[in-house]
């Protein structure tokens, strides 16, 4: 195991709020979801999250705020300090108090202001670079506020236009040191120099976003073709079922928000 591996994890959730149904969605058809089922699948996440060496932080459940089991969204929590975010989409920015009160134990906080709009999961950090989607949620001032928070510290911030996708880690995901998971189709073919690229199955466009955690991919079981792909290449998968919280257009890395503390 890695150093990086052997450090404490911690990993902040939120439960599944009664009003999921009425979550914002961009890409996807509104179809009924069972809010209970999509509470069982929350809590295999985070016992798959707990098995893989998280301690969890669960946050209470906002009855009146839709989206908000999504936490990667409202946050971007490095080593040095932890970035409130402002949510592209009105209704999920009251979202954000909470997740600022729960970080700010742990991190110096900072906090986007308009106008600048960044949704956390627009940002994907490799080692000090953070790629940004500019996205339908993610403005020029969300990129350039972040790029001056992170700065700093030795952060560099990359741009990459999406197209076709909520969020670039919709898109494109970390499943190992230097390879992302991709669905190329939404993603320019030029970004992410240096890092090795591995393609979802054609079959399973949503299949790109995955979690690395505790030297584990964790993955949505529905994608059986794209995980053959994962483990072909040698990687160790953890699946969880997630069939509800996509049809909330939601993934495996919108969920939690995972840091040392
Ligand atoms: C939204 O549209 O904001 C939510 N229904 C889904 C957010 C998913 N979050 C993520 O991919 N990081």
């Amino acid at each position: 195991m890695s150093a990086p591996e052997r450090r404490r994890l911690l990993a902040i959730t939120r439960a599944v709020g009664p009003s999921l149904a009425r979550c914002e969605l961009t890409h996807v058809e509104r179809q009924p979801i069972d809010v209970a089922r999509a509470a069982a699948q929350h809590g295999a996440y985070e016992a798959r999250l707990a098995e893989l060496g998280c301690e969890l932080l669960r946050l209470p459940a906002e009855p009146d705020l839709p989206d908000a089991v999504f936490v990667e969204d409202t946050a971007v929590v490095l080593d040095e300090l932890a970035v409130v975010t402002r949510p592209g989409a009105a209704s999920r920015r009251p979202e954000t108090a909470s997740v600022a009160a729960a970080l700010q134990p742990f991190r110096r906080v900072v906090t986007l202001q308009p106008p600048a709009t960044l949704d956390g999961g627009d940002v994907l950090v490799v080692g000090r670079t953070l790629f940004v989607g500019a996205s339908g949620r993610t403005n020029g001032a969300g990129i350039e506020q972040l790029r001056a928070a992170v700065a700093p510290h030795g952060y560099a911030v990359v741009p990459v236009p999406i197209d076709g996708c909520l969020h670039l880690k919709s898109a494109a995901t970390l499943v190992g040191e230097a390879l992302l998971l991709v669905q190329p189709a939404w993603i320019p073919a030029g970004a992410f120099p240096g890092l090795e690229r591995l393609a979802v199955d054609p079959g399973e466009p949503f299949a790109a976003n995955a979690l690395l955690v505790g030297g584990a991919v964790v993955h949505a079981e529905e994608f059986p073709r794209t995980r053959e792909r994962l483990l072909r290449h040698g990687l160790r998968v953890a699946t969880v079922p997630a069939s509800e919280l996509a049809k909330a257009e939601g993934g495996v890395t919108c969920c939690s928000l995972i840091f040392a503390p």
